[in-house]
């Protein structure tokens, strides 16, 4: 092997080896699972955000039924946050989330979102944790969210009453 060939052979192990912390994407029949995430928590902390993109690139309607991460938590419910009247609020979708054919939907702070209820472990930056997307017609698939920095700020589960939590029905 010449210098060269040695040179790229390195680069590609080392392009494989971080490849997950900056691109990684799952996909389970017509969905497209884009870079499930969470942020970090702070020690302590007893919730946790997860965001992430999905791509329904089939004909037919699909819906995100549920999340299920038992090596960190065994209630992970998916939640909607909204502003109303100039009051952050937080509700959980009973229904799930629907996923229109066609249409790309963005799980993100300030937004649509999973969360992670009472924690068994601090989310540390770099870790992966392992989840499992419950689709209503696509079936199951096993994820791993990437642990990214720290909320900025936009989404402060801690700061957040759980009495502002009303329970609801996803609206389509
Ligand atoms: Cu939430």
């Amino acid at each position: 092997m010449n210098i060269f060939a040695k040179i790229a052979a390195a680069a590609a192990l080392a392009a494989f080896a971080v490849a997950p912390s900056f691109a990684h994407e799952f996909k389970v029949g017509d969905l497209e699972i884009i870079h499930p995430n969470v942020r970090a928590t702070v020690p302590g902390a007893k919730v946790g955000g997860g965001f992430m993109t999905i791509s329904n690139n089939g004909t037919s309607d699909d819906r995100l039924v549920s999340v299920t991460a038992p090596d960190v938590s065994d209630d992970v419910q998916l939640h909607e946050m909204t502003m109303e009247n100039d009051v952050m609020k937080m509700r959980q979708l009973a229904d799930g989330i629907p996923l229109p054919a066609g249409e790309v939907t963005e799980l993100k702070p300030g937004g649509l979102h999973v969360m992670f209820m009472n924690i068994k472990h601090q989310f540390k930056e770099g870790e992966m944790i392992k989840g499992t997307l419950h689709f209503e017609k696509a079936g199951d698939v096993d994820v791993e969210f990437s642990v990214g920095p720290a909320a900025g700020g936009e989404m402060k589960h801690d700061n957040m009453k759980m009495g502002d939590m009303k329970g609801g029905k996803a609206s389509n």
